[in-house]
């Protein structure tokens, strides 16, 4: 009797391994070995779709705010109200919190929650937006603030920080998006942002005021997304080349540059003219965030997704480049 209770135990235990086991996904590993057996983490949020991410770590944590496509399956153009934010221990469980920032939180703002980042400054956290101005023709960049990472986010200024009428290297309108900010060593803050042009300005420690002129960056193939991040002694500068977006990267001693083009970093994004990247370091992890379009069946360049695969430097500082994946981020 002792003998056939010890033996359906046994059966059970194994029947619920094979369960566990079925459970995962199998994928093949980058290096091709099918016979490992991976979880599919890409895209990172399956339940709605998400544009342009922008990542922050904050203690032991990271926060991805992204925007929020909305446009409808037969509609071939970006229909996004708000931004979101989800947050991460491990890169690989991600919880949304809810929606912190919307267009209508800014009152002079009429639509479109493009491209955005948030970052830290003496406990309070400040949320840079890409939205199109109610009132002055073209895009424009709008600054949110709140004490927590998932807010409640309010708007900090009451009027946009940049318009469309305080930059004329070209004539379009939308050359006002995609802000991106740092603050450096000093504590001098930096916003880069553009479409067809790079600008960047120093920022006031208010975190809501330029401090200096509008100057620009020649570099080439520029389409918009600039991203600006630091590691060890190199700044680095990555952006959308081209269109569709591969995303290209320049490097320099200083955030002042002169900037070194150092090419390209990662290929067209599957199924989306856009590909928008963030860089982090967490918990000594290097990580490329991006968007593709591959969500089946309706994903493409207007219900985008958001990815993450790993990043690594050469000896050199330089990048190599991002390999996506469909695992992304294993634990
Ligand atoms: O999401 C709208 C626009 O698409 C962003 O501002 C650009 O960077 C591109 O990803």
């Amino acid at each position: 009797m002792k003998n056939t209770i010890t033996t359906l135990l046994l059966l059970a235990f194994l029947s619920s391994c094979k369960t566990i086991k079925t459970d995962r996904v199998t994928a093949s590993a980058n290096d091709g070995n099918p016979s490992q057996s991976m979880q599919i983490n890409n895209p990172v949020i399956k339940d709605k779709y998400t544009g342009d991410p922008a990542a922050l770590v904050y203690k032991d944590k990271v926060y991805l705010y992204a925007g929020h496509d909305e446009a409808p399956n037969d509609f071939n153009f970006y229909k996004m109200n708000e931004w979101l934010v989800y947050s991460s221990s491990d890169m690989v469980n991600w919880q949304e919190h809810p929606a912190p920032l919307k267009v209508t939180d800014f009152t002079w703002a009429k639509s479109d929650a493009w491209a955005a980042q948030v970052i830290e400054r003496n406990g309070k956290f400040y949320w840079y937006v890409t939205v199109e101005h109610g009132t002055i023709p073209g895009k424009s960049i709008g600054v949110a603030v709140a004490h927590s990472p998932t807010g409640p986010f309010k708007d900090a200024l009451g009027k946009a920080i940049i318009t469309n009428d305080m930059t004329t290297k070209t004539n379009i309108s939308w050359d006002d998006i995609d802000p991106t900010v740092m603050i450096d060593n000093d504590g001098q803050a930096y916003l880069f942002w553009g479409n067809t042009v790079c600008h960047y300005a120093k920022l006031k420690a208010n975190m809501v005021e330029l401090d200096g002129p509008i100057q620009t960056i020649s570099l080439p193939n520029f389409t918009e997304a600039p991203w600006i991040h630091k590691k060890k002694d190199w700044y680095y500068l990555s952006y959308a080349y081209q269109f569709p977006e591969k995303i290209a990267y320049a490097m320099s001693k200083s955030i002042n540059g002169p900037w070194e083009y150092k090419g390209i970093l990662n290929e067209i994004a599957g199924n989306s003219n856009t590909n928008h990247q963030s860089i982090i370091e967490f918990k000594g992890k290097d990580y490329f965030i991006y968007h593709n379009g591959a969500t089946q069946p309706n994903g493409g360049s207007f219900r985008r997704s958001v990815c993450i695969d790993r990043l690594y430097y050469n000896e050199d500082g330089t990048l190599k480049r991002v390999i996506m994946t469909t695992e992304g981020i294993q634990k």
